[in-house]
C-alpha cells in the first residue's frame, strides 16, 4: 500500500518527483524506518569487515596509515561564472562560436571519467569526486569542461560500486554549477556494448541532458557516421552541445596505412559537420596521433571543416604532450588533460604540465597552476585507496603503435590475459591484437569494436592459433560470440566493409546485415518496460532514471537493486571502509541525507559461532548495535 502513499506524496503531486525516492523520501517507507537504512549499512560494513570485498581481496592493499584526503577549499563563493552560464544563457552554438574566438588553449579535465577508467579499472566512487567538485568550480572556472560521466563508468557504478550513476551525475552537476559537464556516448551503443533500438538511445540522451550533461562526445566504434545520427540528433534536440568525434587510427603519415589517410579524416569531419555537430572531437583513444601528424591533421580539419576542434589523446606512448603542443601550434581549440595524479601512461597527458608548457605564450590556458596542484594533491591521496585496481604498468611504451589498443582497454585486457594464465605471454597478445586488426580489414578499435578484437586475440593466443590458420577455410575455428555478432553487422559497417572470406567463414553461410541495425530493431515499449520493471521490484515506482538504467543493462540494474535492498546507501561510506570494512576502534561518519549523518564506531568483532556466524559490535550515534553476518572467509 505504499504505492497509494506515494501517489499522494507532495513531491509526486507537484511533479518534482525525479530523484531516488528510497534515499530522499524515506518517510514513504515508514515500515522500513530511517533506522533501517542504518542497519543496512551496518550489515554491509559487518560483512566486508568479516569477509572482505570480493573486488579487492587478493590484490595490493592501500598503505596501512590512513591520511585523510582533504579537498582544497573553494577560494570564492559562489563560484565565478564559467562556460555553463554561456550555454544556459546563449545556447550551444554560442558556446561553439565562443570557443572558436578564444586565443587561449582551452582544456577539459578527464580525471573523473577517462582518468580513472584508464588507470584504475573505472573503479572510482562518486563520493571522492563530489567532495572535490566545489574546488573545481571555484578555483578553475576557466576550464572548458569536466569529463565526468559515460563510457564505462555507467555500468561499473551499478555493477561493481553499488551506486547509481544518475545520482553521481546529479551530485556533480549541483557541485559545479558554472562548469560544463561532459560525457562519452558510444552513439547507437549508448553506454553499452551493442546497438540499442533508436528510441532507447533517444530516451537515454534526453535523460542524461535532464539529469545534468552539457557536452556529449558522440562516437561510433567503426567511424560509421550513419550510425551516429540518431544520437547526434537527440543531443541537438535537447539544446546541449553535440561534440561529434572522429576516432583516429593508423597513421596519416604512413603510406602502408593508406586506408586512414588525411582525406579520410577530412571527409568524415565534413560529414559530422553536415550532420549538425557543434564541435568536432578528435578522439585518439589509443594515443596513435604522433606530433607531426597531429599538426598536419588539425590544420587540415580547421581549414576544411571549419568547426572548433577538441583533441583527446592517451599518453600510452609517452608522446601525448608533444602531440598537444603540435596541435596547439596548428590551432586546435580544446585539449583533454587529466589532473596530474591521475594522468600519464594509458590515461591523458598531464594537465598541469600542458598548462605550464603554454604559460606566458600566445595560447596561455589561463588556468591557475596552484589550484591544479592542490586538486592533484587531493587526487594523489584518493588514488591510494584504489591501489587494488592499479595495473602495475611501469612505463610508457612505443609498443602501442604496434597493437593500437585504446588506453581504456589496455589494462583491462592485461587483467583478462592474467586471469587466463597468459600474463607472461602479454607481448604475444599484443602481436595477436595487431594481427586480428589486419585480419578484420584494419578497423577502428574503440569500445565496443576493441573488445571484439581483444576477445579474438586472447582466443588465438590461448589456443595457439595463427592468423593463417584462422583464415584457412579448412581449419575449423570456434569464433567468440562477439566476433560472430560483429561480422553479422550488429555493430554497423566499417569503411570498405568486412573481409568477405573471413566473414563467410565466421557466419557459416548466414547472410550479414549491411543496413543500420537501429533501422530494423523494434522500438521498446517504454511504458511496458517500466511496468515490467516495477513488477520485478515488487510494485516499486520506477522513475525515468531507473528505467533508462534498466534499458541499458537489465540484469546489472536488477542485481544492483537487489543489493540496494540489503545494503542501503553504501555510496555514502568512505572508500577505505567500502572496500576494506573497519578495524576495532575505527570511527567513521556517513551522511545518508543532507544533514543526517550516521556516526559509526566498530567496537569489537566476535568469534564465529556454531552456526558459522559472527557477531559484530558497533556503536551507532552513541547507541550499541550488534549485527550478525555469516563467516564466508
Ligand atoms: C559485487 O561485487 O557483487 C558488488 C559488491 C557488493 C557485494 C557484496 S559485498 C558484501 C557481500 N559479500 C560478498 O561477497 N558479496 C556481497
Ligand atoms: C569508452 O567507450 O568507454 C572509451 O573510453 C572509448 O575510448
Ligand atoms: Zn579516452
Amino acid at each position: 500500500d505504499f504505492v497509494i502513499n506515494l501517489l499522494k506524496h507532495p513531491t509526486f503531486l507537484d511533479n518534482t518527483y525525479t530523484t531516488k525516492f528510497i534515499d530522499t523520501t524515506p518517510e514513504l517507507f515508514e515500515f522500513r524506518a530511517r533506522q533501517d537504512r542504518a542497519t543496512k549499512i551496518l550489515t554491509y560494513l559487518a560483512d566486508i569487515t568479516v569477509n572482505g570485498h570480493p573486488e579487492t581481496s587478493g590484490r595490493a592493499a592501500p598503505p596501512a596509515e590512513v591520511r585523510p584526503a582533504v579537498p582544497p577549499k573553494p577560494r570564492v563563493s559562489p563560484p565565478p561564472a564559467g562556460t555553463r552560464q554561456l550555454l544556459e544563457e546563449k545556447g550551444a552554438q554560442a558556446v561553439a562560436d565562443w570557443v572558436a574566438d578564444q586565443s587561449r588553449l582551452l582544456m577539459t579535465d578527464t580525471a573523473m571519467r577517462d582518468g580513472h577508467q584508464s588507470l584504475l579499472a573505472t573503479r572510482m566512487r562518486s563520493i571522492d569526486m563530489i567532495r572535490v567538485a566545489p574546488a573545481y568550480a571555484a578555483n578553475l572556472p576557466q576550464l572548458f569542461s569536466v569529463e565526468c560521466w559515460g563510457g564505462a563508468t555507467f555500468d561499473v557504478a551499478y555493477r561493481f560500486l553499488q551506486e547509481c550513476p544518475w545520482q553521481r551525475l546529479r551530485d556533480i552537476r549541483a557541485a559545479m554549477p558554472n562548469l560544463l559537464t561532459q560525457m562519452l556516448l558510444r552513439a547507437s551503443n549508448g553506454v553499452g556494448y551493442t546497438n540499442y533500438p533508436d528510441n532507447v538511445v533517444q530516451a537515454f540522451v534526453k535523460q542524461a541532458a535532464e539529469t545534468g550533461i552539457d557536452v556529449f562526445r558522440v562516437f561510433d566504434s567503426l567511424n560509421w557516421v550513419e550510425n551516429m545520427r540518431v544520437a547526434m540528433d537527440s543531443v541537438i534536440e535537447t539544446g546541449k552541445i553535440c561534440e561529434a568525434a572522429i576516432c583516429y587510427t593508423g597513421d596519416i603519415n604512413d603510406p602502408d596505412r593508406a586506408k586512414y589517410d588525411l582525406q579520410y579524416y577530412v571527409s568524415m569531419g565534413k560529414e559530422l559537420r553536415d550532420a549538425g555537430a557543434h564541435i568536432l572531437g578528435l578522439k585518439d583513444m589509443a594515443g596513435l596521433l604522433k606530433p607531426a601528424a597531429a599538426g598536419k591533421l588539425v590544420k587540415a580539419l580547421k581549414e576544411e571543416v571549419g568547426l572548433p576542434i577538441h583533441f583527446h589523446t592517451h599518453d600510452t606512448s609517452g608522446m601525448g604532450g608533444a602531440s598537444y603542443l603540435a596541435a596547439a601550434a596548428a590551432g586546435v581549440d580544446i585539449v583533454d588533460g587529466a589532473m596530474d595524479a591521475l594522468s600519464g601512461n594509458t590515461s591523458q597527458p598531464t594537465l598541469g604540465s600542458v598548462v605550464e608548457a603554454m604559460a606566458g605564450g600566445e595560447r596561455d590556458t589561463g588556468l591557475d597552476i596552484g589550484a591544479i596542484r592542490e586538486i592533484s594533491n587531493y587526487w594523489e591521496r584518493v588514488r591510494e585507496d584504489y591501489r587494488a585496481f592499479e595495473s602495475g604498468l611501469q612505463a610508457p611504451a612505443s609498443e602501442v603503435y604496434l597493437h593500437e589498443m585504446p588506453g581504456g582497454q589496455f589494462t583491462n585486457l592485461k587483467a583478462q590475459a592474467r586471469s587466463l594464465g597468459l600474463e607472461d605471454r602479454w607481448h604475444e597478445v599484443a602481436q595477436a591484437y595487431a594481427d586480428v586488426n589486419q585480419m578484420f580489414g584494419d578497423i577502428v578499435k574503440v569500445t565496443p569494436s576493441s573488445k571484439v578484437v581483444g576477445d579474438m586475440a586472447l582466443m588465438m593466443v590461448s589456443q595457439n592459433l595463427t592468423r593463417a590458420q584462422v583464415e584457412d577455410p579448412n581449419v575449423e575455428v570456434v569464433f567468440p560470440d562477439s566476433v560472430i555478432d560483429m561480422m553479422k553487422g550488429n555493430l554497423g559497417q566499417p569503411p570498405g566493409g568486412w573481409p568477405e572470406a573471413l566473414q563467410k567463414k565466421v557466419l557459416k553461410g548466414e547472410k550479414p546485415m549491411t543496413t543500420r541495425p537501429g533501422a530494423t530493431m523494434q522500438p521498446v515499449d517504454l511504458e511496458a518496460a517500466r511496468a515490467d520493471l516495477s513488477e520485478q521490484l515488487d510494485g516499486m515506482a520506477v522513475d525515468d532514471e531507473d528505467l533508462n538504467g534498466y534499458l541499458m543493462y537489465p540484469k546489472v540494474f536488477l542485481d544492483y537493486m537487489g543489493r540496494h535492498r540489503s545494503y542501503g546507501p553504501v555510496r555514502t561510506l568512505p572508500t577505505r571502509n567500502f572496500f576494506y570494512g573497519m578495524e576495532p576502534g575505527d570511527q567513521i561518519s556517513c551522511e545518508i541525507d543532507p544533514g543526517k549523518t550516521l556516526e559509526i564506531r566498530l567496537q569489537a568483532i566476535g568469534d564465529t559461532d556454531e552456526k558459522g556466524e559472527v557477531k559484530v559490535f558497533f556503536e551507532l550515534n552513541g547507541q550499541p548495535r550488534n549485527i550478525r553476518v555469516p563467516n564466508r572467509a
